[in-house]
C-alpha cells in the first residue's frame, strides 16, 4: 500500500515537472478563464487532479468558522470527504437532536449556561470553529484526536480520530470566546491551551458592568485526556492565537490591546502589544502550592505583567498569529498591523525567566510586506507568510532573517507568490510538527474576488494550494468554499486510520446501552412491542437494509417516547437513517451502530417513519408506521 502511494506521488510530482510544455494547451482550452488565472497555474492543475479511484496523499482537516462544523478534505485533490458536526446542528446526521450528541452538546456546559439555554432548546445552535489541531506525541501528529475551539460560545471540542466523530464538548469557565487554541506538542497532548480572547469582569455575574479597568483575559489549560481544565492564567490585554514549543516548557500567546480599552481607537493606540510567555513549569508548582484562587471551581493564577509565572515580550501593536517553526527553535510572531513578524528565540526564553531584558528573545524582525498574519514552514528552514492587505504568500528564509537583524546585508525574502485574495491562515503538509514535509501550502483567502461564476451577493471564500516543491511556489489549485475557509492542518494519511464500522462496545451509545440492559432488551434484537414506564415509552428497533425489525407501533398521544435504532448491518458503507415524518426528526446510524431520539407525542394520527439514508434497492420501501392514539377526549 504505502509503496503505491509513493509511487504515485512520484508519477504526479514527475507530472508537475512536465507540465511546462502543456501549459499553452490547456491556457487555450481555458478560453476566458486563462484571463484571470495565470498560464502556469492552469497547467499545473493537471497535476492535482488525480483520477477516478485514486486515492489522495493527506488528509486536511478544515475549520468551517462560523457553519460549526469540520471538515475533512483530500488533498492534494482538494475534493471535500466529510463533514463532522461539531457546534452546528445536521439535518444529516441528527447532530444535536439524538440523544447520544445532546449528551455531547450539553453535559459540560456550565450550570448557569445550562439554566439560560433550557427554554431554548437546551443547546446552543451555533458555534464558531477556528482552530482544529490534532493531538501530539513527541512532537508530531499521533492520530488519536482532533482539538477544535468554539469562539462563538467560549467552548473547547474533541474528535475521536478512530470514528471521526465529536466525543467532548467543555464550556470553558471564567473565559469569554476562546479563540487561539493550540495541543501541547511535547510530550505529548497533554494540555490543550486556549486562549480567552475577549476581556470580561470575573465573575462575570452582572456585578461588575461598565468598569473595563476591571476585566480580565483568561489562558486555559484542558487535559487533552480527560477534557478537564487543569488550570487557567489571568493576563494583561486581549489573547489572540498561541502556540506551544517543542521542549515542553512553554506556551506563547499573541496579545493586543495592551491598552486594555474597549473601543476600537482605545485599543489600538499604543504603538506596541506584546506576546506572553507562559512558564509551565512554574505554573504547575504553583498550583501545586495553592497559590491561585478558585472560580467556578478551576485553578485561576494571576499571570499579569510583573508575575514570575509569565514574561510580557513586546512587539509592533496587534500581533495575530503565533507559529513555532518545526525546527523546534524558532516561534513567529506575525505583525497584522505591522508589515513584520518578530522571531523569537526558544532557547532564549529561560534567560528572559532569570531576568534577562524580554526583548532579547527577539533574534529577527523581518519586513515582508503589509498584513502578515499566519506563517507556515516547510522543516527546511523557510517560512511562508500570508500577507492579508498585499493579498500574497510571501516565502523567507529564517536564519538569513536572523542574520539580517544582527547586521549583515541579506534579503531573507525568497519568493511573493500572489493569492486570490486576502488570505488569513496558511498551512503547510505537517508543517506544524517536527515532520513539516515542505511538498504542499495551503491559502486561505477571505474572498474569492472574479474567480468563479457570480452566485448573488453572498460569494464563496477560495482556498488555494500551492505547490511548494517548485521554485517559485506555483498555485495549483482553487477551490471555492462555504463560510468559512478559517484554518487547516494537513495530515499525511499514514497517521490517520478511521475504523470502517463502529465497535458494538462503543461507549457513544453507553446509556442506550445501559436502558436495554435495565428493561431486558438486546439492543441488536429490538424489541416487538414498546416498553412502557408510565407515560414514557421505550422503543427499540434494529435496521437490517432493507427493513426496519417493527413495521409498525403504537404510543398514547402526550407520552414521552425514546427510539432505539440499532444498524446490525455489519458492511463497509451500509449507513441507515431514521426520519419521522412531521415530527421533526432526523438521523444517521452508521454500521453497527446505536443511535436514539427523545421526543413528545404530541400529534395524535398516522405518522411514517422511514430510512433517508440511501442503502439498498429497497431503500424507498425501507419505512413504517407510528400510530399516535388521540387522548382521550
Ligand atoms: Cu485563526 Cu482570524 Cu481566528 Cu487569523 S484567526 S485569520
Ligand atoms: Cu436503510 Cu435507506
Amino acid at each position: 500500500m504505502s509503496e503505491n502511494r509513493n509511487d504515485l506521488a512520484l508519477t504526479r510530482r514527475a507530472l508537475l515537472g512536465a507540465s511546462a510544455g502543456g501549459a499553452v494547451l490547456t491556457a487555450t482550452a481555458g478560453g476566458v478563464l486563462s484571463l484571470t488565472s495565470p498560464t502556469p497555474a492552469r497547467a499545473a492543475a493537471k497535476g492535482v487532479e488525480l483520477a477516478p479511484g485514486e486515492l489522495d496523499e493527506y488528509y486536511g482537516f478544515w475549520s468551517s468558522g462560523q457553519c460549526g462544523e469540520l471538515r475533512i478534505i483530500g488533498m492534494p485533490s482538494m475534493r471535500e470527504l466529510m463533514r463532522v458536526p461539531v457546534f452546528n446542528r445536521c439535518s444529516a446526521t441528527g447532530w444535536g437532536q439524538t440523544n447520544e450528541s445532546l449528551k455531547i452538546l450539553t453535559q459540560d456546559l456550565l450550570p448557569e449556561t445550562r439554566e439560560f439555554l433550557a427554554s431554548r432548546g437546551g443547546t446552543y445552535m451555533n458555534g464558531d470553529l477556528h482552530h482544529p489541531h490534532m493531538s501530539f506525541t513527541d512532537g508530531t501528529y499521533d492520530g488519536r484526536y482532533l482539538f477544535m475551539n468554539d469562539k462563538a460560545n467560549t467552548r473547547v471540542a474533541r474528535i475521536r480520530c478512530d470514528v471521526m466523530k465529536c466525543d467532548k464538548i467543555i464550556e470553558i469557565p471564567n473565559a469569554s470566546d476562546i479563540h487561539g487554541l493550540r495541543p501541547q506538542k511535547f510530550p505529548r497532548t497533554g494540555y490543550v491551551f486556549a486562549n480567552g480572547e475577549h476581556r470580561v469582569p470575573l465573575p462575570n455575574d452582572g456585578m461588575i458592568l461598565d468598569e473595563p479597568e476591571k476585566y480580565v483575559s483568561i489562558f486555559t489549560a484542558i487535559d487533552g485526556d480527560t477534557m478537564k481544565v487543569s488550570w487557567q492564567v489571568i493576563v494583561s490585554g486581549n489573547l489572540d492565537n498561541c502556540d506551544a514549543d517543542y521542549q515542553g516548557k512553554y506556551a506563547f500567546s499573541t496579545c493586543y490591546n495592551s491598552e486594555e480599552g474597549v473601543t476600537l481607537a482605545e485599543m489600538t493606540e499604543s504603538e506596541t502589544d506584546h506576546v506572553v510567555i507562559f512558564n509551565i513549569k512554574r505554573i504547575e508548582a504553583a498550583v501545586a502550592a495553592g497559590d491561585y484562587k478558585t472560580y467556578n471551581g478551576v485553578p485561576v493564577l494571576d499571570g499579569r505583567k510583573g508575575s514570575e509565572l509569565t514574561r510580557y515580550v513586546s512587539v509592533p501593536n496587534s500581533p495575530h498569529g503565533c507559529n513555532t517553526a518545526p525546527d523546534g527553535k524558532y516561534v513567529v510572531i506575525n505583525g497584522k498591523l505591522s508589515p513584520t513578524v518578530s522571531v523569537i528565540d526558544v532557547n532564549k526564553v529561560e534567560a528572559i525567566f532569570e531576568g534577562a531584558d524580554p526583548l532579547s528573545c527577539i533574534v529577527a524582525q523581518p519586513e515582508l510586506g503589509l498584513g502578515p498574519l499566519h506563517t507556515a514552514f516547510d522543516g527546511k528552514g523557510n517560512a511562508f507568510t500570508t500577507l492579508f492587505l498585499d493579498s500574497q504568500m510571501c516565502q523567507w528564509n529564517i536564519e538569513k532573517a536572523v542574520r539580517q537583524h544582527a547586521g549583515e546585508n541579506v534579503d531573507p525574502i525568497i519568493s511573493k507568490v500572489d493569492v486570490q485574495y486576502q488570505p488569513g491562515h496558511n498551512h503547510t503538509s505537517m508543517g506544524e510538527t517536527k515532520d513539516a514535509d515542505g511538498k504542499w501550502l495551503v491559502s486561505l483567502n477571505k474572498f474569492s474576488k472574479d474567480r468563479f461564476i457570480n452566485v448573488g451577493p453572498l460569494k464563496p471564500e477560495n482556498e488555494q494550494l500551492i505547490d511548494i516543491t517548485q521554485d517559485p511556489p506555483v498555485v495549483v489549485h482553487d477551490s471555492p468554499t462555504f463560510a468559512e475557509p478559517h484554518d487547516c492542518i494537513i495530515v499525511h494519511r499514514s497517521i490517520v486510520s478511521p475504523l470502517s464500522i463502529w465497535n458494538r462496545d462503543d461507549p457513544m451509545w453507553e446509556d442506550a446501552r445501559k436502558q436495554a440492559a435495565a428493561d431486558g432488551v438486546d439492543l441488536e434484537d429490538g424489541a416487538d412491542e414498546p416498553i412502557r414506564d408510565g407515560n414514557k415509552v421505550r422503543v427499540y428497533m434494529y435496521s437490517s437494509a432493507p427493513t426496519f425489525s417493527l413495521e409498525k407501533f403504537t404510543v398514547r398521544q402526550g407520552d414521552e417516547v425514546t427510539i432505539y435504532i440499532t444498524n446490525i448491518d455489519d458492511v463497509d458503507d451500509l449507513t441507515h437513517g431514521f426520519t419521522l415524518g412531521n415530527y421533526g426528526i432526523a438521523f444517521e446510524v452508521g454500521p453497527q451502530a446505536t443511535a436514539s431520539v427523545t421526543f413528545t407525542a404530541d400529534r395524535p394520527g398516522v405518522h411514517w417513519f422511514y430510512c433517508q439514508w440511501f442503502c439498498h434497492a429497497l431503500h424507498m420501501e425501507m419505512r413504517g408506521r407510528m400510530l399516535v392514539e388521540p387522548r382521550a377526549a
